[in-house]
């Protein structure tokens, strides 16, 4: 599935990552490789124009968050702004504890039948009792599709094969359905081509039906010409939520989505191949972690944010200047741990995975613990100046903790070969330095 885009975005990662140093040029040529990725899968070109330039501001004028590199940094920035691009978050929402109704909109041979079923099955999967209702009286043959298709869901079809009344058939299924199910969907004929017709009845299903949500369903490999379509769908009557097809092996499909997004409506699924189960939630942040070939991208940038929260300037002021406390280093050590789980994430994304020794880390993990509980049995004296802590000292401090004494002597040549260490080292280093303790 979007094959070429994903081709793009990620070869202009790898050139940017590959790159001696991150500068201007280097940025810049980022960008125009981001801007051919984008434009060749059909993203309309001032928004593609748009979204790259404030990728190229964001990457020249943010700093980097303290232990982040730059390459990391623009990555990241990129990542945002394609996710925001696409739209925010949160899906379709759906109650069990009521009838929730969705009426299914769009041009004939968008989707809307199959979505439906996919629906269906994807709702009955989850627990909800699910009622199709078959609206579409012009297409022959449509209902013996809908009932093929909707047969293996498990839910019911409500249809009235002498009416032909489409809107009669809509309003009567939603009453059958009220109470008994948690879910309807009503599927539509669209039939008309010219878009008044399709629009003056979409308007009459939705006003008898009175939905919770409309749903258009557009077809992803008409690219950027879903900005029109939605527009004027939205227009009409207020879209709830878009859900792009034959989003598989569409050229187009950066486009469609970039273009239904841009409507303001939420892409709630989107659809992926013929078969019934070929629908997938649409998570913009997720949905780009996998375009760009990052794991759980999304678990990344929280651990980034953490990590930028935990570096204390005013600390490594005081490291660095020599005056080491062991809250100090246990704040260290804490951080070492917050390292830790972001070398976890960086497992799951293809390029590093392999470099983390995942099990060298949770002993490192375990040794903080215990560390830890050394240094909560100190008085305040012996914390502040550990110099001070003499073999009497000592065994009293591993009774108090429960530790060995071996473990109270480990943490003490830890911290001197932490002070050593940071003495010798200079401005930037101590950082680097302090994620390698991690490895130790
Ligand atoms: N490859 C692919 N085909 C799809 C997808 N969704 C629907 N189709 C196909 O598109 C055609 C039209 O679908 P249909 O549901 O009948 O559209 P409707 O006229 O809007 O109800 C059918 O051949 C479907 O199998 C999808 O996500 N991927
Ligand atoms: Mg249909």
């Amino acid at each position: 599935m979007l094959d070429s885009l994903r081709e793009g975005l990620q070869s202009a990662v790898k050139k940017l990552v590959g790159a001696n140093t991150v500068d201007e040029k280097a940025v810049k040529e980022f960008v125009r490789d981001l801007q051919r990725a984008l434009i060749q899968s059909d993203v309309n070109v001032r928004i593609a124009l748009e979204v790259t330039e404030r990728v190229q501001k964001r990457a020249l004028d943010e700093k980097p968050p303290a232990g982040v590199t730059k390459k990391d940094q623009v990555v990241s920035i990129l990542y945002d702004e394609l996710a925001r691009l696409l739209g925010g978050e949160g899906g379709l929402q759906l109650s069990k504890d009521k009838t929730n109704v969705l009426v299914m909109l769009g041009v004939q041979g968008s989707g809307k039948t199959t979505t439906a079923a996919k629906l269906a099955r994807l709702y009955s999967k989850r627990g909800f009792k699910v009622g199709v209702v078959a609206a579409d009286t012009f297409r022959p043959g449509a209902l013996a599709q809908l009932k093929t298709l909707v047969a293996s869901t498990g839910a019911e079809v409500y249809s009235d094969e002498r009416e032909k009344d489409s809107v009669k058939i809509a309003r009567e299924g939603r009453k059958r359905f009220e109470g008994s199910k948690n879910l309807v969907i009503v599927d539509t004929a669209g039939r008309h081509k010219e878009e008044k017709g399709l629009l003056q009845e979409m308007k009459e299903v939705v006003g008898a039906v009175k939905p919770d949500a409309t749903v258009l369903v557009i077809d992803g490999t008409i690219g950027q010409q879903c900005y029109n379509q939605a527009l004027a769908f939205h227009q009409a009557a207020p879209v709830g939520g878009i859900i792009v097809t034959k989003l598989d092996g569409a050229a187009k499909g950066g486009g469609a989505l970039a273009a239904s997004a841009a409507t303001g409506a939420k892409i709630f699924f989107i659809g992926t191949g013929e078969r019934i189960d070929d629908l997938e939630e649409f998570v913009p942040t997720r949905f780009v972690g996998r375009l760009l070939g990052m794991g759980d991208l999304k678990a990344l940038m929280d651990m980034v944010k953490d990590a930028e929260v935990v570096v204390d300037e005013k600390m490594t002021q005081r490291l660095m200047s020599g005056k080491m406390t062991m809250n100090d280093l246990l704040a260290q050590f804490e951080q070492m741990k917050k390292f830790g789980s972001l070398k976890k994430v960086l497992d799951h994304i293809p390029g590093f995975s392999g470099q983390v020794d995942v099990k060298e880390l949770d002993k490192a993990e375990g040794r903080v613990k215990v560390y830890k509980s050394i240094i909560q049995s100190m008085t305040t004296d012996e914390k502040t100046n550990p110099e001070s802590i003499d073999a009497s000292r000592l065994r009293r401090i591993a009774r108090g903790s429960g530790r060995s004494e071996k473990d109270v002597r480990e943490l003490l040549t830890r911290y001197k070969q932490m002070k050593t260490l940071v003495k010798t080292s200079k401005g930037r280093e101590l950082r680097q330095m302090m994620r390698r303790m991690g490895d130790q």
